[in-house]
């Protein structure tokens, strides 16, 4: 009997154009934060999904562009580095847009593993542009394998981009548990459920010089304690995430409990707090506390 398919495939592209929201839908689980805001995801990320003839390991990475920017760099290191762990590399193309050189610049950057153009959101557009991008592309990059139109929000395209990568996929079989859906512990799971809230409610530059940490998850009785802190870098921020008498915290608390209890299944009480560290966003050891880079 043939062995199940199995291998990595990275997931890439610059920043907003879709890379979580497809690690989501292709695993059916929320692994990864998502918004409107560009450079909303920090690390890179394994999401596995078990089908009957294969298991396969997505890699979602932060999006990929020039910045002289300590954290942006150090982003765009792990996405660099997941396309050598990988068997299959996408990148991402968001056809809303038009395309720049950061696209081309992660095109390039994929060329040795001659990678799929996942021509996202095509939701938002004419049949046409579809040609058009895929034109500039093939002339541009002829070591493109090949191109794959989807739209991961409406999850249209996705079996097919799924028939075609299982296709060429290696026969490693089961690399692990049916249970296993992600390399992220618990902690980082959680904090990265609270983290979406922010970047959601918050504008310009704070929810960037803003990170959370999940300090402590207790099991009670009836319900489970979850002590979790929002840092940010001086006072002025801390009272934009409080928000007025407490308003804006309130609210990302709120929202985070009901989707923390739909994951855990069972009653929680989120304990929030907001802390004052100006040089947390710099030290690369508690940024990446809880990944694998
Ligand atoms: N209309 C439409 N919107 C989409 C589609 N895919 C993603 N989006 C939206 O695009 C925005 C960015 O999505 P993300 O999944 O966070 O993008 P990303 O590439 O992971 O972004 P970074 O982590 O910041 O690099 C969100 O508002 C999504 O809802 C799509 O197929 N169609
Ligand atoms: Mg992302």
């Amino acid at each position: 009997m043939n062995k199940i398919k199995s291998g990595t495939i990275s997931i890439l592209g610059k920043p907003n154009t879709g890379k979580s929201t497809l690690v989501n839908n292709l695993t059916g689980r929320k692994i990864s934060a998502v918004s409107d805001k560009p450079n909303t995801t920090r690390n890179k990320i394994l999401g596995v999904l078990n089908t009957a003839v294969s298991q396969i390991l997505f890699l979602d990475t932060p999006g990929i562009q020039v910045s002289n920017k300590f954290l942006n760099r150090i982003m765009v290191q792990s996405s660099l580095q997941a396309i050598n762990e990988s068997d299959i590399t996408l990148v991402l193309i968001d056809a809303s847009k038009a395309i720049t050189n950061d696209d081309y610049e992660v095109i390039s950057r994929a060329k040795d593993r001659s990678p799929f153009i996942v021509i996202n959101k095509i939701d938002l557009i004419k049949k046409s542009k579809i040609l058009k991008i895929v034109d500039l592309l093939r002339n541009k990059f002829p070591f493109i394998k090949d191109f794959i139109p989807i739209s991961a929000l409406e999850n249209e395209g996705l079996s097919l981009l799924l028939d075609e990568l299982t296709k060429i996929l290696p026969n490693y079989g089961k690399i692990f548990p049916d249970d296993y859906f992600t390399d992220q512990p618990e902690k980082f799971y959680l904090s990265e459920i609270i983290r979406e809230k922010i970047f959601n409610h918050y504008y310009e530059e704070v929810p960037y010089n803003t990170a959370v940490v999940v300090e402590d998850i207790k099991d009670k009785k009836k319900m489970t304690i979850i002590q979790a802190y929002v840092i940010v870098k001086n006072s002025h921020h801390k009272q934009i995430i409080i928000g007025k008498n407490g308003s804006m915290i309130k609210k990302i608390g709120t929202e985070s409990r009901v989707e923390i209890e739909e994951f855990l299944l069972c009653p929680i009480f989120l304990d929030l707090r907001v802390k004052i560290d100006s040089k947390w966003l710099l030290r690369k050891d508690k940024i990446f506390n809880f990944s694998n880079i």
